[in-house]
C-alpha cells in the first residue's frame, strides 16, 4: 500500500480528492466521467451507513426493488417531471443491433417506474398508507462539473422512499416523519445540517414543495444531503392512482418521496476528516478499535494478550482488529489514523505487567486504562467521542451561518458560509437575490422556532420571512 501525504484541509478540494484515495474510499480512475469505483474499505463504510438507514426505515417502510429501465411511454407522462429531467436522462435505444420499438430510460429517479405499479397495488383505503423504499443505482447525465460522491452520473447508492396516502394532510405528515428520520440518521453520523424549504423554482419536478437538508462544507459551500418532497396528487392524476374511500367513492391518492445518496458519505468525510485523514464516527466505522502491540521484547507473550483482548471485544460486538505487522508503531499509528479508526489501543510488555493499556482516541485524547475495565472504558470513550465530534461540527456550522442586512453583506458572508436575509417571498425578489448576491436561495428555514423580523433585501418590504443563501455544491 502506498502512503501519500495529505494536503492540509485548508485546501479543501485537494484534501478531499487526496483523502478519497489515501483513505481508500473511492477510486476515481474508472474511464467514464462521473462514475467511480468503491474500494473495499469504502464499500465497508458505505454498507454500515446504509445499514443504519435501513434500521431507521424498516420499522415503518418495506424495502423493495424496481427495474432500472423505464419505458419512454411511462417516463414521458408527467409534464413537469420530464421538463426537470429530460436533459439528464441516458437512453437505451438498441437491443444488440436492433433498434428498440420503445426507448428505455436509465432511471434518474424512480417515480415513473414505480407509480404505474402503485396504480395496480392500490385499490382501497385498506391498502393505505403504502410505504416502500429501495437502495439502487440511478443515472443522471449531469452537465455541471462532476465530483466523486457529490455530483455523480452514476449514483450508486440512491435510497429513495415512496409513500402513498389517503389525504394531502397525511402525506404532509409523512414528509415530516421522513425529515425526523433523516435528522436521526445524521445525528448518528454526527453531521449537522439546516432544513430549508426550497424556493418554487428549485423544488423537485412534479412536487408541491420540497424540503432539503443542507450541510455546510469546510469551504463554506453547502451540500444538499437529502430531500423530502410532497407530491400531492400530481403523479396520481397522471398515472391514475386511485383508491376507494370509506364512502365507496374513487379518489386520487396523495404521495411523497424522499431520498438520500452517497453524498451522506461525502459529508461524513468532509465534516469530520482532518489533516491526518478520515475521522469516522463509531456508529459506522468498519474498524472501531485497532490494537497495536508494542513489540520490542517478549513478542509472543504480548501478542497473546492482544489476541485475548481482541477476542473479548469482538465477542462484545465491537469491530476490532489487531495490527501484527512488522512496521514500527509510529507507522502503524499513521496508517490507522488515515483510515479514521475511532479508538486505538497500545499495549507493550510494561503495560501488561502493570495490567493497563493506553487508549488513544482519534480526536487526540489519550488515557491509560486498566485492562479489567477496558471494554466499559472503550464504550464510554466512544460515546463521548461521538458527542465531541457532533459538538465540534455544530460549532463550526453555527460559526458559518450569519444574518445579513444588505446584499453587500450577504455577498461577503456567502464567501464563508450561509447568509440569512429578509425575503418578502416574491419570486422576482428571490431571483434578484440570487443574481445580486451571486449565491443560491436554499429557501426558508423549515422547522425553525425563531420568528424572523426584518425587511426584504431587494424591495425593502417589511417581512417575517427570510431566506438562507449559499454557494452550493
Ligand atoms: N425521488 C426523489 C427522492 C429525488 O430524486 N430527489 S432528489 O432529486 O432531490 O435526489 C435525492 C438526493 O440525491 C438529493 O437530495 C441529493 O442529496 C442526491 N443527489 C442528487 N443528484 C445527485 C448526483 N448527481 N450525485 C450524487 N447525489 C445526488
Ligand atoms: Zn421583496
Amino acid at each position: 500500500m502506498t502512503e501519500s501525504k495529505l494536503p492540509s484541509k485548508e485546501n479543501f478540494s485537494e484534501w478531499y480528492h487526496e483523502l478519497l484515495k489515501a483513505g481508500q474510499i473511492i477510486d476515481v480512475r474508472y474511464p467514464v466521467k462521473g462514475m467511480c469505483v468503491w474500494y473495499p474499505s469504502g464499500f465497508a463504510l458505505k454498507r454500515n451507513v446504509y445499514d443504519l438507514m435501513r434500521v431507521l426505515l424498516d420499522p415503518d417502510h418495506q424495502e423493495t426493488q424496481f427495474p432500472l429501465l423505464i419505458p419512454e411511454t411511462e417516463f414521458m407522462k408527467e409534464a413537469e417531471h420530464i421538463k426537470g429531467f429530460e436533459d439528464e436522462v441516458y437512453w437505451v435505444t438498441h437491443g444488440g443491433t436492433s433498434p428498440l420499438d420503445i426507448k428505455l430510460a436509465l432511471r434518474p429517479t424512480s417515480e415513473t417506474a414505480i407509480y404505474p405499479i402503485f396504480k395496480l397495488w392500490v385499490r382501497s383505503h385498506a391498502d393505505l398508507p403504502l410505504k416502500i423504499y429501495q437502495i439502487v443505482n440511478t443515472f443522471r447525465y449531469e452537465t455541471k462539473h462532476t465530483r466523486p460522491l457529490i455530483r455523480l452520473r452514476e449514483i450508486t447508492s440512491f435510497k429513495e422512499a415512496h409513500t402513498v396516502h389517503a389525504s394531502w394532510e397525511e402525506a404532509a405528515e409523512q414528509v415530516e416523519a421522513a425529515l425526523t428520520i433523516y435528522a436521526e440518521f445524521y445525528r448518528r453520523l454526527a453531521i449537522p445540517f439546516l432544513f430549508a424549504k426550497r424556493p418554487s423554482w428549485d423544488k423537485f419536478p412534479g412536487s408541491d414543495y420540497s424540503i432539503a437538508l443542507d450541510t455546510v462544507m469546510p469551504d463554506g459551500r453547502t451540500l444538499q444531503i437529502g430531500t423530502a418532497h410532497l407530491l400531492g396528487t400530481n403523479f396520481a392524476t397522471t398515472y391514475d392512482i386511485t383508491f376507494e374511500n370509506e364512502a365507496g367513492e374513487q379518489e386520487f391518492v396523495n404521495q411523497t418521496c424522499y431520498g438520500v445518496s452517497e453524498r451522506c458519505i461525502a459529508a461524513l468525510i468532509s465534516v469530520h476528516g482532518d489533516d491526518k485523514g478520515l475521522v469516522l464516527p463509531w456508529s459506522v466505522a468498519p474498524v472501531q478499535v485497532v490494537i497495536v502491540p508494542i513489540l520490542f521484547k517478549e513478542k509472543e507473550a504480548t501478542l497473546e494478550v492482544c489476541r485475548d483482548i481482541k477476542a473479548k471485544l469482538a465477542a462484545a460486538g465491537i469491530r476490532v482488529e489487531i495490527d501484527e505487522g512488522d512496521e514500527r508503531p509510529g507507522a502503524k499509528f499513521y496508517r490507522w489514523e488515515m483510515k479514521g479508526v475511532p479508538i486505538r489501543i497500545e499495549i507493550g510488555p510494561r503495560d501488561i505487567k502493570n495490567g493497563v493499556a493506553v487508549l488513544a482516541r482519534r480526536d487526540g485524547k489519550k488515557l491509560t486504562v486498566s485492562l479489567d475495565d477496558l471494554q466499559t472504558t472503550i464504550l464510554n470513550e466512544a460515546a463521548d467521542l461521538h458527542e465531541v465530534m457532533l459538538a465540534r461540527a455544530q460549532a463550526f456550522q453555527e460559526s458559518r451561518v450569519k444574518d445579513c442586512e444588505t446584499v453587500e453583506e450577504a455577498k461577503e458572508q456567502t464567501q464563508a458560509g450561509v447568509a440569512r436575509v429578509g425575503w418578502c417571498g416574491l419570486e422576482d425578489c428571490g431571483h434578484a437575490i440570487e443574481d445580486e448576491v451571486g449565491a443560491a436561495v436554499l429557501g426558508e428555514p423549515w422547522r425553525s422556532e425563531e420568528t424572523y423580523q426584518g425587511s426584504c433585501v431587494i424591495c425593502g418590504a417589511k417581512t417575517e420571512k427570510c431566506a438562507l443563501l449559499a454557494r452550493q455544491y
